[in-house]
C-alpha cells in the first residue's frame, strides 16, 4: 500500500495548482499515454463478468474512463433467441461466423471508444480460450497502438462452478423460459465446448504477454510483464477483492453543533439530538446481530463522539476526514456568498472537481478515500461513521455513480445506509432511526453565472439556525 500512497501522491502534485480559471481545471488529466484493452481469459461461469464490472466501477471511481465490452451482449443482439448449447459447439460453422463477426465489432467499438469518446480503458469481457484468439487482439492492439493486458480466472472447484451458474447464469437472458435445472444443465455443456479448446495462459509461450492469472477466488496469484502505473493498480485492486457475503453500513456522525448553524466544516461535537441518534445507532446494531463488526470513524469530534455511543471498539482514519473547505470552514452558505461569491459560483458550476482555496475538491477526496476503499474491500462487516462528501465518495464507488452525479448524492443525517453485495451489483437499504436531525443537502441551483445575485445563488439552501 505504501507504494502506492506514493504513486497517488505523485498524481496530485501534477494536478492543476490552486487557481480560478474553471476551463483549466476541467481538463481530463493524461495519466497513461496509450489506451489499455484488458482482455478477459478463461471459461464460462469464472468470473469474467463480475471482475470486469466490478474493476470497470472502481477504474472509473479512480479516473481513468473505462467501459466493458461484453461478448456475450454482442452475440445476444446477433442471434436474438438463444437455442441450446449446440451454438458453441467448436464444428458449428455458422455459428462460429456469427461469434467471429461479434468480435470483430467490439473490438470496432473499442477503437471508437478510445478515439472519440475518451476512453481510457476498455475491457473486453470474452472468453478467448484460444491462443491463436489472443495472437489476434495482440495484434490488433499492436496496430492501433494499444496496450494489452490480459486477465485469466481460473478454478476447478465444481461447488464454486455451480453456484456461479445459479447466483448468475440462470437468470441470464439466455434461459428465461427455462427452468433451473434445465438452465444448469445446458450451461455445463456450454462449457464443456470451451473446455476442448481452452489453453490457458502459457509460462513458457506467453511470457511475454501482461497478465495475471488469479487461482480459485484469489487464493492464489500469478503475475508476469507487468507494463505501467495502470496494470499495477488493476493487479492491486484484483488482488485486494474477495467475495465473502457481508455487509457495508454507511453513516453520517449525528447531527453536530455546528450543522444546527448551518456551518460547514469544522470540528464541533454532537448536539444533544446528535447524542440521541448515536445511542439509537447503538441499539440498532445490537438488533442486526452482526458477526465481527468493524467500526471505522474519522479524526473528528463529531464521528468519534458518535462511535462512543457504540459500546464497541473503533479505529481511527485520518483519510475518512471530511473535505477540507479551505478558506469557507465554519462559515455558512451565506457568509460563503457575501465573502467568496465568485467562489461560490465556480462551486456550483463543476462541484466535483472545485477545489476550495486553501482546501480540497471532491476529486481530491476521492485520491485521499482509495486507500478506505481497498481496505473496505479487503475486510467483511464494516460500519464507517463519517461526514457528507466522504460518504458521497464512498456511495459513489460502491454504487457506480458517476463523478457528476456523485457530489449530489442525498445522505442525510441520522440514517444509516446498509449496502449488500449481490451478483453484479449492491443491495442498498436505507434505514432511518427517526431521531430528528437538520438536513444539509444543498441542490444545485439553476443558475452557476459568477454575475448571479445573491438571492439566485442561494436559492437552495437548507433551513438552519
Ligand atoms: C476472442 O477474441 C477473438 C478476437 O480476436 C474472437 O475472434 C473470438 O471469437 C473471441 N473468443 C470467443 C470464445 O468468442
Ligand atoms: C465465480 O467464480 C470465480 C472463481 O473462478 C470467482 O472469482 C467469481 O467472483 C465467482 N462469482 C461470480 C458472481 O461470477
Ligand atoms: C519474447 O520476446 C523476445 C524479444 O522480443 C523474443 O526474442 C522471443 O522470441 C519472444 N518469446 C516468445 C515466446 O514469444
Ligand atoms: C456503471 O455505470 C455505467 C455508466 O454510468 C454503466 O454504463 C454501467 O453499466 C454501470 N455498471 C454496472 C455494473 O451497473
Amino acid at each position: 500500500m505504501h507504494v502506492f500512497s506514493a504513486i497517488m501522491h505523485w498524481e496530485r502534485e501534477r494536478e492543476r495548482p490552486v487557481g480560478k480559471s474553471l476551463t483549466s481545471w476541467a481538463s481530463v488529466p493524461q495519466l497513461t499515454n496509450s489506451p489499455t484493452v484488458i482482455v478477459m481469459v478463461g471459461l464460462p461461469a469464472r468470473g469474467k463478468t463480475y471482475i470486469s464490472k466490478k474493476l470497470t466501477r472502481y477504474l472509473n471511481w479512480i479516473g481513468f474512463p473505462t467501459k466493458v465490452f461484453n461478448l456475450g451482449e454482442y452475440r445476444r443482439d446477433a442471434v436474438q433467441t438463444y437455442k441450446n448449447f449446440e451454438f458453441f459447439r467448436h464444428d458449428n460453422e455458422e455459428a462460429m461466423q456469427i461469434r467471429k463477426a461479434c468480435a470483430t465489432n467490439a473490438l470496432k467499438d473499442i477503437s471508437i471508444y478510445f478515439s472519440k469518446d475518451n476512453g481510457q480503458v476498455a475491457v473486453f469481457d470474452a472468453t478467448n480460450t484460444t491462443r491463436e484468439r489472443r495472437v489476434s487482439i495482440v495484434g490488433f492492439a499492436k496496430e492501433n497502438g494499444y496496450k494489452v493486458f490480459f486477465i485469466e480466472s481460473i478454478c476447478n472447484d465444481p461447488d464454486i462452478i455451480a453456484q456461479n451458474i445459479t447466483e448468475v447464469k440462470v437468470s441470464s437472458p439466455d434461459y428465461v423460459n427455462c427452468d433451473m435445472e434445465e438452465a444448469l444443465a445446458d450451461f455445463l455443456q456450454r462449457i464443456e465446448c470451451y473446455n476442448q479448446f481452452y489453453v490457458p495462459l502459457d509460462d513458457e509461450k506467453d511470457r511475454n504477454l501482461s497478465y495475471i492469472k488469479i487461482f480459485d477466488v484469489g487464493s492464489r496469484y500469478l503475475v508476469n510483464q507487468l507494463q505501467d502505473h495502470i496494470q499495477s493498480r488493476i493487479v492491486y485492486y484484483l488482488m485486494n477483492i474477495h467475495v465473502t457475503p457481508r455487509s457495508i453500513y454507511l453513516t453520517r456522525h449525528g447531527e453536530s453543533e455546528l450543522n444546527l448553524l448551518g456551518r460547514i466544516g469544522g470540528d464541533s461535537g454532537l448536539s444533544h439530538r446528535g447524542h440521541k441518534y448515536a445511542a439509537s445507532l447503538g441499539s440498532f446494531l445490537k438488533g442486526q446481530k452482526i458477526n465481527d463488526l468493524k467500526v471505522w470513524t474519522s479524526h473528528m469530534k463529531r464521528t468519534i463522539q458518535t462511535a462512543e455511543h457504540l459500546g464497541v471498539p473503533y479505529e481511527q482514519w485520518k483519510a475518512l476526514n471530511e473535505i477540507d473547505a479551505g478558506v469557507c470552514e465554519e462559515l455558512t452558505y451565506e457568509e460563503i456568498q457575501e465573502q467568496h461569491p465568485e467562489e461560490f459560483a465556480l462551486r456550483d458550476q463543476d462541484k466535483y472537481r472545485y477545489r476550495y482555496p486553501m482546501g480540497e475538491s471532491y476529486e481530491d477526496l476521492v485520491h485521499r478515500l482509495e486507500p478506505v476503499i481497498m481496505e473496505l474491500e479487503r475486510q467483511e462487516n464494516v460500519l464507517v461513521v463519517c461526514h457528507q462528501a466522504v460518504m458521497r465518495c464512498l456511495l459513489a464507488y460502491l454504487l457506480n455513480k458517476s463523478s457528476d452525479e456523485l457530489p449530489y448524492l442525498k445522505c442525510p443525517l441520522h440514517t444509516v445506509l446498509k449496502l449488500t453485495p449481490v451478483a453484479y451489483g449492491c443491495n442498498v437499504e436505507p434505514i432511518s432511526l427517526n431521531v430528528e436531525a437538520v438536513n444539509t443537502h444543498r441542490e444545485r441551483p439553476v443558475n452557476v453565472d459568477v454575475t448571479r445575485d445573491p438571492a439566485e445563488a442561494l436559492k437552495t439552501i437548507p433551513d438552519h439556525f
